[in-house]
Parts: structure tokens; sequence; C-alpha cells
């Protein structure tokens, strides 16, 4: 017998992409728009969420919902609920990134829950990666990419598909900027290269800094994206 060598990546990746259109024709129906949140572990995901849920919600009557995604854990889907937001939690069981099926069995509890028309964003909060979860489309609209100023500023030069794939960049923990020396000369520089379209954002989650601004921005992308 032959030896045959079998390519799986290629079904894989073709069994999510209809599964990416099929949930992205559901967002569509409910008008729901879908944010699927990117960074490496600790970049500030979580924190970020909730202060733009905190201004969408107080600024502009949005409702929002949330799909955690980790490896192992609740702890963020629990912070979530604490904060008076739905959440549903996957565990990947090792996974290091969201697939097009674990987005529906959420989107299917959060319908069963509080129900998708009554959500007008959820944000997916990705497994904390950089490599990976960019090859897995998950029907969203738009991808936010999220550098915390602690992990450097040549993270664009070392993985450039995360921030070339990325609707919009954020640069996170700028209250700390002055205790790092973070170019952003030189981040802004690989960043024109890469992406020059994708615009940015100088934030701090924690702190309130540029958030206003990032929440403006995004509000003009989900009112486009309804009319
Ligand atoms: N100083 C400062 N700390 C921040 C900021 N944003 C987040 N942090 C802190 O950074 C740590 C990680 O923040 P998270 O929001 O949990 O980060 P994450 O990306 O969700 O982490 P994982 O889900 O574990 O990948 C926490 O201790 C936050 O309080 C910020 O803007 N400034
Ligand atoms: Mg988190
Ligand atoms: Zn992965």
């Amino acid at each position: 017998m032959s030896e045959r060598t079998v390519d799986i990546s290629t079904p894989i990746l073709s069994r999510n992409d209809r599964l990416a259109a099929e949930l992205r024709d559901r967002f569509r129906g409910s008008h729901t728009f879908v944010i699927n949140v990117l960074s490496s572990p600790g970049s500030g995901k979580t924190s970020t969420i909730l202060a733009t849920n905190e201004r969408l919600r107080d600024g502009h009557g949005l409702r929002c919902a949330v799909i955690e995604g980790d490896i192992a854990s609740d702890v963020d889907a629990v912070t979530m609920k604490e904060a008076g937001i739905p959440a549903v939690q996957i565990n990947t069981g090792g996974l290091c990134h969201l697939e097009g099926n674990m987005i529906r069995e959420a989107v299917d509890a959060l319908d069963a829950g509080v129900g998708l028309d009554a959500i007008d964003v959820i944000f997916i909060e990705n497994v904390g990666n950089l490599v990976c979860p960019v090859d897995f489309d998950l029907g969203e609209n738009l991808s936010v990419m999220i550098l915390s100023v602690p992990e450097g500023d040549d993270k664009p030069v070392k993985y450039p598909g995360i921030f070339q794939h990325a609707g919009a960049i954020l640069l996170n923990k700028i209250d700390v900027a002055p205790a790092f020396d973070f170019d952003q000369k030189a981040y802004n520089g690989t960043l024109d290269d890469l992406n020059p379209q994708a615009p940015r954002f100088s934030v701090s989650a924690t702190k309130g800094d540029g958030m206003d601004e990032w929440v403006t921005w995004l509000v003009d992308r989900i009112e486009a994206a309804r009319s």
C-alpha cells in the first residue's frame, strides 16, 4: 500500500469558514455586532471589555454580552457576571484558540438565556495567544488587537500576522508608560508598514485614559453596520 499524507488543516479551516458564515448571518439577523478581542495573556482583554461595556451601556444604551474563551477556569466569566454582563464561558481544554463550533454553542446558550435579539454587542474574549486565533473566523464584525506597554514595542515585528489582521489596535496600560522604555515611534513605524488602515488608540483600561476616543470610534462602526 502506498503512503499517503492527509492534510487536515484545509478541511478544518473550510468547515470553520462555513460555520463563520452561518454565524455572521445569524448575527446580522439579530442586529448583533460582534467583536473578537485578541491579545497575549494579561494584556488587558477583560479590563478593556469591562471599561468598554460601561461606556456603551451608560453613554449609548447598548446591551452587551461576553463569550469568554480560556484553556481552563471560569475566572473571567465570573468577573463579567459580577459586573452584570451576561457571559458564557468556553473551556477549550488545552486548545490555544477559539473555533466557530465553540462560538455556535456559546451563542445558543446566550440565545436560550437573555435572547440574541436583546444583545446589541457581543465581545468574544479569545484565548491569550498572538499566533493562531487569526486563522479562525468567528463570524465577527471586528477584530481588536490589544498590546500592552510592558510587552514591548517590538511585538508587531515579531508577530506581524495578528497586527495585520486587526481592524483596530489598542495600546493598553498607557498609564505605566513612564516605567517602561516603550518606543512609540518604532511601534507606529512598524504598524504604518503592516496595517496602516487600522485605527490605533492609546488607552488605559483601568484608569480610563483614551477610552472615550476608542468607544466613540467603535459606536460609529456599530451604527454603520446596522444601517
Ligand atoms: N496599570 C494598568 N494595569 C492594567 C490595565 N489594564 C489591565 N491591567 C491589569 O493587568 C492585569 C491583566 O488584565 P486582564 O484584563 O485580566 O488581562 P487579560 O488579557 O484579560 O488576561 P487573560 O484573560 O488572563 O489573558 C490585571 O491585573 C489588570 O488589572 C491598565 O490599563 N493599566
Ligand atoms: Mg481575561
Ligand atoms: Zn491555536
